[in-house]
């Protein structure tokens, strides 16, 4: 006789305990109530109340960006619409993400069927949610029965394991308390798919040809690298082939950050001058799990004959597209090749021994690139020289190991992919779908999923948008460090808008748009019991520093003034790209 005790939702949550999950980020509501209750209870698994849905959203796909797999817990339409925008970006960038919801029961629709009544949170179209959810995620199912409801989540699991995005759960209100047959102890894992032989072949033929003709290849990573479990795979290549590698933005840190072979992150404009250099005058780009954005148009535009691309979502070789031929098999073949090539007329001798120009000497690359509008001025504290001194910290203190940095979109973004010397998978940030908030609310989910204490770089427009997270944060005893760059403006934008505005003189202003309020930042630490810090000189933020990789129980908010005008090099080099 089956277990009258356990039930849908302790099905999935057992499922979820196999995987790690040891934390689902909710918003409660009465929908999916039974789904709640369970967790609540539920040994091995801890639920974490959230402050509000992109809160917990942007918590969940940092989570799972560090953990492997995460969930969130939502109310029907309410809740779920307004965690949209979050899974949406855990779409794009690759986060494995089991959103969890409930819709209008069994009664609910045939009161609605009888009688036209339109039931709290539904638009009318009670299948809406479901519908919406489709587009940002690789499965979204309702269950109206417990009937095969086991081996429906299994699949759902095992797709956003297998694809590395998120999926969609909702049941029917009771659904979640009927009862289900136990999961087998053994964990689910990601479907392994096989390439079509012919055309691995085929792809590797092409590809080994521009490779082995190429005089300055490059390997271009991406995060996909990282999310599959490849970055082993990768390093491998690397070693076999001796080629240079970089990596996009949202891939930075596939691997530990160092070595002669790591030329640093590219971000187009925004990088420093040596990567700028290296991959102007690369003639071949193997290009493995990258997503190229339009950060990237240059190798479109003038490199797309040229580039060797294998990620999720399609293997090319210059002009030719290669279906069937996962991106798995193709670094595997490749591989080969380069351990069994024999040097001859036309194949080069790997592993060549090419080296990376050899990053600035500190306080380089931060001090060029600071504006120099303050260069009289020491004292002043600059997004650059924010960087400089709290990269030096990091690194005199051995603590790159011990940190995991977030980002959302801002001007601290691009500065910050001139960082060298992190550590694997401690760069979370929205590089893709540039999203302003991300990076605070995704601090909890960084930190709760890595067990390393979360640097985040904030602009102050960002973080306006989501500063509950740090009541969250502070529920949950998480020392993190939320920086601030108070300059109350959006840098960023205004950069996009009109550059002159950053031009000295009172006839240079920003648009009215791109003004910020006035916030007490202290004040708002006190209420959500946190640590708060203002500092306005590089004194103060070196003396802050210090404190903050021992803090305990508690979240730090730090407000780093800096001047409104202060326009980073690298923006202004991005801001005025032909
Ligand atoms: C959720 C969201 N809303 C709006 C935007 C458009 N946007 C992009 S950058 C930006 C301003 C960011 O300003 P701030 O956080 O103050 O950073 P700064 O550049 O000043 O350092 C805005 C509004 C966005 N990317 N994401
Ligand atoms: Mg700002």
């Amino acid at each position: 006789m089956p277990d009258q005790t356990f039930t849908v939702a302790d099905y999935l949550l057992t499922r979820l305990k196999q995987l790690n999950v040891t934390e689902v980020f909710q918003i409660p509501g009465d929908y999916v109530k039974h789904f709640t209750q369970t967790l609540e209870h539920f040994p091995g698994v801890n639920a974490i109340g959230c402050a509000n849905e992109l809160d917990a959203g942007y918590a969940a796909d940092a989570y799972g960006r560090t953990r492997g797999l995460a969930a969130i817990s939502l109310q029907y339409g309410v809740s779920t619409y307004s965690a949209l925008n979050a899974i949406a970006g855990a779409y794009v960038e690759r986060s494995p993400i089991v959103v969890i919801s409930a819709t209008p029961g069994s009664d609910a629709r045939n009161i609605t069927n009888m009688y036209g009544v339109l039931y709290h949170h539904s638009t009318g179209n009670i299948q809406a949610d479901e519908e919406i959810f489709k587009h940002v995620t690789v499965g979204a199912i309702t269950l109206s029965t417990s009937v095969a409801a086991a081996e429906q989540i299994d699949n759902l699991i095992i797709q956003a394991l297998t694809h590395q995005r998120p999926v969609y759960i909702a049941c029917y209100k009771e659904v979640w308390a009927e009862i289900c047959p136990q999961p087998s102890a053994t964990p689910l894992k990601a479907l392994v798919i096989k390439s079509e032989p012919l055309a691995l072949q085929n792809a590797l033929t092409q590809a080994w040809l521009q490779i082995t003709s190429a005089k300055k290849p490059l390997i271009f990573a991406g995060v996909e690298v990282l999310r599959h479990g490849l970055a082993p795979l990768l390093q491998q290549i690397i070693d076999a082939s001796g080629f240079l590698y970089t990596t996009t933005t949202l891939g930075k840190t596939v691997l530990d950050e160092g070595g002669d072979k790591f030329i640093g992150t590219y971000a187009d404009a925004a990088s420093i001058d040596s990567v700028v250099k290296t991959v102007a005058e690369s003639d071949c780009f193997l290009t493995l799990g990258t997503i190229m954005t339009d950060d990237y148009l240059f190798f479109i535009e003038n490199q797309y004959p040229n580039v060797v691309l294998a990620n999720t979502e399609q293997v090319r070789v210059g002009y030719y597209l290669y279906e069937g031929v996962t991106m798995a098999d193709f670094m595997e073949g490749l591989l080969h090749l380069f351990k069994t090539s024999k040097p001859g007329k036309t194949i080069p001798a790997y592993p060549l021994k090419e080296k990376a120009i050899p990053q600035p000497v500190y306080p380089e690359p931060w001090l060029s690139n600071s504006d120099k509008q303050w260069v009289h001025d020491e004292s002043v504290i600059t997004y650059n020289r924010f960087f400089q001194h709290m990269m030096k910290f990091l690194t005199d203190n051995k603590l790159l190991s011990e940190i995991v940095m977030t980002y959302g979109v801002s001007c601290s973004l691009y500065v910050a992919t001139n960082t060298y010397g992190l550590k694997q998978n401690s760069f979370i940030s929205s590089a893709a779908w540039q999203c302003i908030g991300y990076e605070t609310g995704a601090a909890m989910g960084a930190q709760m999923g890595s067990g390393k204490q979360a640097w985040t770089v904030a602009g102050d427009g960002a973080f306006m948008m989501i500063c509950q997270s740090l009541s969250t944060l502070a529920r949950n005893k998480l020392n993190a460090v939320i920086f601030v760059m108070s300059n109350q403006v959006y840098a960023i934008e205004q950069v996009y808008v009109d550059i002159s505005s950053f031009n000295p003189g009172p006839e240079n202003v920003f648009d009215t748009f791109d003004i910020l309020p006035k916030w007490d930042y202290m004040a708002l630490a006190k209420a959500f019991n946190a640590d708060g810090h203002r500092v306005k000189t590089i004194d103060e933020l070196n003396n802050l520093l210090k404190t903050l990789a021992h803090t305990v129980d508690k979240p730090t908010l730090v407000e780093v003034v800096i001047p409104q005008k202060d326009l980073p090099d690298q923006m202004y080099r991005l801001g005025t790209m032909p």
